[in-house]
C-alpha cells in the first residue's frame, strides 16, 4: 500500500537519508518537503534540503520553508554533530529547485485539508514547530491527519541533556502541543534509532552502488561518523532520521508498543524529556513508542531505495 506523507525536516545528513528513502522507495509518495529550524539556521537546513532533491532527482513537488525559530525558546543548533553548514562533508550540488512562495504550515494544512481523510501521514524529523503551528492554525488537521510519525525523543535515552533528545529538547512547547493534540504519535526515538548504526559493512554497501546519491550517502556518514565519534564517543552514527520513514513504509520492521508519553516543559534537569509511563495497566492513549529495529531489513530497504534514485 502507498503512503502518502509530509517530510517536515532540518537537513541534517539523516535526514537527507530520510529524504533519499522516502523519494526512492515505491511505497512512499512524498507530497512535500517542508524545512524547519533545527540542525542549523533555517536557512541553511533549507538550502540543505534542496542539494538534496537536486542530488537524489527530487522533483515535482513542493517545498516549502517554515519557522525560523521555535515557539518560546532561543535557537539551539547542532554544529557539533552537523557542522557550520548542517551537513557538512560531501559538496552540496547547486539546486535549481526553489521554494514554493508559501509557508511550510500553510502548505501542511492545503495538503491535508485537500486530501480525504486519514490519508496523509505527517513524518516530522526536526524540531516540532511547524507542526505544532499547523495544528494551532486549523485544528480541523488533527482529525484529518492518518498519523503523526516522528524522529524525536527517547523513553529512557536523551542526547542534548542527559534525559532530553535534541529535536524535543530544542522546542519543547512544540513537542508538547504535537504529542498532546489527540492524533495518533508514533515515537521514533533514541531508544530505538541507537539501533540504527551505519556500521563499515553498512557503508560499504553505498558505496558498492556505485551511484552519485550512493557516493552521497557515504561522504554524509564519513562526516556524521566522525563527528558523532567525537561528540558522543559512538563507534558508528545512528541514522535516526530514516527510521521514521522506515516504519512509515513497513511497519514491521519496528516494534511498537502503546503508552502515554508527556513532555517535561518545567523541570530543572529534565527540560525535553519525553516522559513514558509503562507503569501497569497502561493508561488509554493516543501516543506510540518504538522498541526494537529489524536492522537487517531497515538497511536491506534503504540502500534499495538509494539504488533507485
Ligand atoms: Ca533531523
Amino acid at each position: 500500500m502507498i503512503q502518502k506523507i509530509i517530510l517536515d525536516c532540518d537537513p541534517g545528513h539523516d535526514d537527507a537519508i530520510a529524504m533519499m528513502l522516502a523519494w526512492g522507495n515505491p511505497n512512499i509518495d512524498l507530497l512535500a518537503v517542508t524545512t524547519v529550524v533545527g540542525n542549523q539556521t533555517l536557512e541553511k537546513v533549507s538550502r540543505n534540503a534542496l542539494a538534496v532533491a537536486e542530488m537524489a532527482n527530487i522533483h515535482g513537488i513542493p517545498f516549502a520553508k517554515g519557522c525560523p525559530r521555535p515557539l518560546v525558546r532561543e535557537i539551539e543548533n547542532a554544529p557539533t554533530i552537523h557542522g557550520d553548514s548542517g551537513m557538512d562533508g560531501p559538496l552540496l550540488p547547486e539546486p535549481t529547485m526553489q521554494f514554493e512562495d508559501i509557508h511550510a504550515v500553510n502548505l501542511i494544512i492545503d495538503l491535508i485539508m485537500s486530501h480525504p481523510e486519514k490519508t496523509i501521514t505527517l513524518v516530522p524529523t526536526g524540531g516540532l514547530t511547524n507542526i505544532a503551528m499547523a495544528a494551532r492554525l486549523e485544528p480541523r488537521i488533527i482529525e484529518r491527519v492518518k498519523e503523526v510519525v516522528l524522529m524525536g525523543g527517547g523513553y529512557h535515552t536523551g542526547n542534548w541533556s542527559a534525559v532530553a533528545e535534541f529535536n524535543i529538547k530544542i522546542d519543547p512547547e512544540a513537542a508538547h502541543i504535537v504529542f498532546n493534540a489527540g492524533w495518533k504519535v508514533t515515537m521514533v526515538g533514541l531508544d530505538l534509532t541507537h539501533q540504527a548504526l551505519a556500521t563499515p559493512d553498512v557503508i560499504a554497501r553505498f558505496s558498492s552502488l556505485q551511484s552519485k546519491p550512493g557516493q552521497f550517502v557515504v561522504e554524509l556518514l564519513a562526516f556524521f561518523g566522525k563527528m558523532y565519534k567525537q561528540a558522543q564517543g559512538f563507534d558508528a552514527p545512528p541514522v535516526h532520521d530514516a527510521c521514521a520513514v522506515a516504519y512509515v513504509i513497513d511497519p514491521t520492521l519496528i516494534e511498537v508498543q502503546q503508552v502515554p508519553v508527556n513532555i517535561e516543559l518545567t523541570g530543572t534537569h529534565t527540560l525535553g524529556m519525553t516522559v513514558a509511563d509503562f507503569r501497569y495497566p497502561i493508561k488509554p492513549c493516543h501516543t506510540w513508542v518504538a522498541k526494537k529495529l529489524d536492522k537487517e531489513r531497515f538497511w536491506d530497504l534503504v540502500i534499495e531505495s538509494v539504488k533507485n534514485l
